[in-house]
C-alpha cells in the first residue's frame, strides 16, 4: 500500500519535506499540501505534484484519504496538531519543537498513553545525521572510555533583528539539547546560561553560551550564535577518557588558491542536514507501516525533555543563576 502523506505548512521546511516526500521516499506519495495561504499551498503542490491542496489543517488530518501527516507549520501549532493526529489515529512527523511549554508536551504524552501507542515522531533530524551517528557509535564501542564532555557550536548566518537570546534557547538550542542527550544517553540536571558583552554592553542578537550538567556528571557546553555572518556551521566534539571524536566538515569541495585553502559553507541548515532529513523521513515511512517508532527517532518524550531544558535555560539566562531541572517520571510507553 502506498502511504498518502499530507504536508501541513508550506514554508521553508514544508517545501523541503514536500520535495523529499515526492522525490525521495519510496512507498509514500505527497497527497495534500495544506497551508493557511492557498497560493503558497498551490505553489508547493504544483512544484512537487501533490493531488490536492487545503487550508484547514485539522480537516486535513481527519480526511479518510490521508494516512499520515508531516507538520512544518508555525511552532505554536505543533502540539494542537499532534493532539489532532493522535485523536485521528494517524502517525505524525512533527517538526521541532513539540511545544515550548513542557506542560503542553505532557498533554501530548497523556493523549498517546490514553490511546495506547505512540503516534508522534519528532523532527530532531540530527539523530539521523551520519556524523552524529558515528559519534554515538564511537562512544558505544567503548574505545573512548566514559564520555566526559561534549562541546557544541551552532551558528547561523543572520537572525531577524527581534531574535533574542531567549529565542536562541527555545528555538535553536533544542537541537543540541536533544542530540547531546541522545549521544550521551543521559538526562540534564542543571543549566547555566551566559551572553558575552562587547565594548558597548550586550548587543542585540548576541550569542548565548550554556553549560549543562548531566545526571552522569558530564558537562555539555553549547554556543548558539545566530549572527555568525560567515555561514551555517555546526560543530561538535565528544571528549572521552581515552580520546575524542569531532564532527568533520561536510563540504564536498576544498579550493586552494592565492596561497590559501577555502571550504564553502551552506547559507542555512538544509544542505548541511539534507541526508539527515532524508533518513528521518524514510524512518517515518517505516513507522507508519509498522506502528513502531524507529529506535533512533525522537518522540514526544524527547520533545518534553528538550522543552524542560529550554525553560530552565531561559530562567538561567534571565536570572544569572544555575537552574536545576526536575523531570516527571518517564511513562513505560516511552521505554526503548
Ligand atoms: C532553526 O530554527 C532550525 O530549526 C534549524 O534546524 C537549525 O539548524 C537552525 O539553526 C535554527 O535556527
Amino acid at each position: 500500500m502506498t502511504i498518502k502523506i499530507a504536508v501541513i505548512g508550506a514554508g521553508i521546511m514544508g517545501a523541503d519535506h514536500a520535495k523529499i516526500v515526492s522525490g525521495d521516499l519510496p512507498g509514500a506519495v505527497l497527497h495534500v499540501v495544506c497551508d493557511a495561504s492557498s497560493d503558497r499551498a498551490r505553489k508547493i503542490a504544483d512544484e512537487f505534484g501533490a493531488a490536492d491542496v487545503a487550508s484547514d489543517p485539522f480537516a486535513t488530518i481527519a480526511r479518510s484519504d490521508v494516512d499520515a501527516v508531516l507538520v512544518a507549520s508555525p511552532d505554536e501549532t505543533h502540539a494542537p496538531l499532534s493532539l489532532a493526529a493522535i485523536k485521528a489515529g494517524k502517525p505524525i512527523l512533527c517538526e521541532k519543537p513539540l511545544s515550548q511549554s513542557s506542560k503542553e508536551c505532557l498533554e501530548v504524552i497523556d493523549a498517546e498513553i490514553k490511546s495506547g501507542r505512540q503516534f508522534v515522531q519528532l523532527g530532531f533530524m540530527r539523530r539521523f545525521d551520519p556524523s552524529y551517528r558515528e559519534m554515538k557509535a564511537a562512544l558505544m564501542d567503548g574505545s573512548l572510555g566514559h564520555a566526559l564532555m561534549m562541546h557544541n557550536f551552532h551558528r547561523n548566518v543572520e537572525a531577524p533583528a527581534n531574535f533574542s537570546g531567549q529565542m536562541a534557547i527555545t528555538n535553536s538550542a533544542p537541537h543540541e539539547f536533544d542530540v547531546a542527550r541522545f549521544i550521551l544517553d543521559a538526562e540534564y540536571r542543571f543549566v547555566t546560561a551566559f551572553q558575552p558583552k562587547g565594548p558597548n554592553g550586550l548587543r542585540a542578537g548576541a550569542p548565548v553560551f550554556m553549560v549543562l550538567e548531566t545526571d552522569k556528571g558530564q558537562l555539555v557546553n553549547i554556543e548558539i550564535n545566530n549572527n555568525a555572518a560567515y555561514g551555517y556551521d555546526v560543530r561538535g566534539e565528544l571528549v572521552g577518557e581515552r580520546g575524542s571524536v569531532s564532527l568533520a566538515a561536510t563540504s564536498h569541495l576544498r579550493r586552494d588558491s592565492s596561497m590559501m585553502a577555502f571550504e564553502p559553507y551552506a547559507p542555512d541548515w538544509r544542505p548541511r542536514f539534507a541526508e539527515a532529513y532524508r533518513l528521518q523521513n524514510k524512518a517515518f515511512v517505516d513507522f507508519v507501516r509498522t506502528g513502531k517508532i524507529p529506535a533512533v527517532a525522537a518522540d514526544a518524550w524527547s520533545g518534553y525533555a528538550a522543552a524542560l531544558v529550554a525553560e530552565a535555560g531561559v530562567e538561567a539566562l534571565v536570572s544569572g543563576r544555575r537552574i536545576g531541572i526536575e523531570r516527571a517520571e518517564r511513562p513505560v510507553l516511552y521505554d526503548r
